[in-house]
């Protein structure tokens, strides 16, 4: 994979390059189904064929290749910032043009997989003669990774740093969570459109982005011709560069619609649950994982996660309580959310085993969660975040962006720098506001995509900490 500076270095080179003739989309365009729907229509046979041609063809300058998208993907995507959706909204438009290109099928649209409906793979998916297989994948079922935190009436709010904002929650959960669960290519931010599942994956994201937007009672983004709106989105060298005002018109963007533009309501009934995974149930309190470890406020200590949920303890003193407090009293919400908050989990110098970069699965991050058959809140209340091999490469992304080096983005590669993980606690303090604060637990979940998860360490955290500011 070539490496960031390269690849914006070809572009230049690249400019004189005539762009691709393209299809001219008609106005009536197009309805985008279900899995279900497309997989018995003649679209699915050039839609497997358009596959299979673009992976047969190797040169990543062009288009026509399967890799051109997985390194546009890799290079130039926004994860864990703005314009998380509308970039990857016009990544699939751009993606299906060319696939009627290669397939010669002008009607040819991208599906979505409804995992709401049904949360195991398709099943052409797992069908080792299909271009649609990969053999890299270690889950087949994503049910545990999904909540409907996105879709609650209280998000009104569209962009990140806006307080109840969609679609900061609905990246992590289900589009992350998605990715880790699958595994293989698709738990790496770098590689994951190897794998067709990506497609039709982010089809479904796309499509509940629609629905949000329809679903009314509020919610609202950015009107065309807000500020937030200009600019524009590159998608590589050989495409024409895309404003960001299109994205205005949800429900009709290019005429695009879906098939079905309502917001999921309940969570699939739970055909498959792990040992592990039983506490994610929907609504079902988290049984806090027994601590593994103590680490007084302020101070770092490693932390080795494997196939197993556990906790850390973090007692606190008089004066540390003072400083929790005082961080959940005067601390407005917007704040408290923020990353950097005045409370926080840090977790610095993160690896991934060779198992974990693997993926098929990950961890959801709580504070402390009741004892057994303690009695509580509901447990997104006590949900801090996630990590998995995919938190852990957008978090390298994004810190080799910010700091200027670009180095390649080929994650196998860059074993040399450990990520930085930061969950801010106020937020959830204040929504479970302990009676007792003389200590902080934070347990680490997990949750896997297959009945028979891998054993064995697959996160080496260098520095566990719990920091808090001096009281305010
Ligand atoms: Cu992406």
């Amino acid at each position: 994979m070539i490496s960031r500076r390269r690849f914006l270095q070809s572009s230049v080179s690249l400019a004189l390059v005539p762009l691709l003739p393209r299809v001219a989309l008609s106005a009536t365009l197009s309805i985008r189904p279900s899995w279900e729907v497309f997989r018995l229509s003649p679209s699915f046979v050039s839609f497997t064929t358009a596959v299979k041609t673009m992976k047969a063809y190797i040169n990543t300058a062009d288009p026509n290749s399967w890799a051109y998208w997985v390194n546009v993907h890799g290079q130039l995507c926004p994860h864990g910032k703005a314009y998380f959706l509308a970039w990857h909204r016009g990544f699939l438009y751009n993606f299906e043009n060319q696939l009627r290109l290669v397939s010669g099928d002008p009607t040819l649209v991208l599906p979505y997989w409804n995992y709401y409906d049904n949360p195991a793979l398709p099943y052409e998916f797992l069908d080792p003669t299909s271009p649609l297989y990969r053999g890299d994948r270690k889950g087949t079922n994503v049910g545990s990774g999904l909540t409907l935190d996105a879709f609650s009436d209280t998000l009104t709010a569209f962009q990140r740093g806006k307080p109840n904002a969609f679609e900061p929650v609905v990246e992590p959960r289900p589009h992350n969570n998605v990715h880790n669960l699958i595994g293989g290519a698709m738990s790496s931010i770098a590689i994951s459109p190897r794998d067709p599942i990506f497609w039709v994956h982010h089809a479904n994201i796309d499509r509940l982005w629609v629905a949000w937007l329809a679903a009314g009672d509020g919610r609202s983004q950015p009107p065309i011709n807000n500020s937030y709106w200009s600019g524009s989105f590159q998608y590589g060298s050989a495409i024409a560069s895309m404003r960001r005002t299109w994205t205005a018109s949800t429900s009709t963007y290019l005429g695009y619609q879906y098939d079905n533009q309502t917001l999921p309501t309940s969570l699939p009934p739970s055909g498959y649950l792990t040992r592990t995974t039983s506490s994610s149930l929907a609504g079902a309190i988290p049984v806090r994982p027994a601590s593994v470890q103590s680490a007084p406020l302020g101070v770092a200590r490693p932390l080795v996660l494997d196939e197993r949920s556990v906790s850390v303890d973090v007692p606190l003193t008089a004066q540390d309580t003072d400083r929790v407090r005082s961080a959940m009293l005067k601390t407005d919400s917007a704040t408290a959310a923020q990353e950097g908050g005045p409370v926080r989990v840090v977790l610095d110098d993160v690896r991934l085993t060779g198992l974990g970069e693997k993926g098929g699965y990950f961890y959801n991050v709580y504070v402390n969660l009741p004892g057994p058959g303690g009695a509580g809140n509901p447990a997104q209340a006590y949900l801090l975040g996630s990590v998995g091999a995919f938190e852990i490469g957008v978090a390298r992304m994004k810190a080799s962006m910010a700091g200027g080096s670009m180095p390649g983005m080929d994650m196998h590669a860059a074993h040399g720098s450990g990520a930085r993980l930061v969950f801010p606690v106020t937020d959830a303090l204040r929504r479970i506001w302990p009676t007792r604060l003389d200590r902080l637990v934070i347990s680490f979940v997990r949750v896997d995509g297959s009945r028979q998860p891998t054993r064995g360490q697959t996160i080496r955290i260098g520095a566990f900490s719990v920091e808090a500011d001096p009281s305010i």
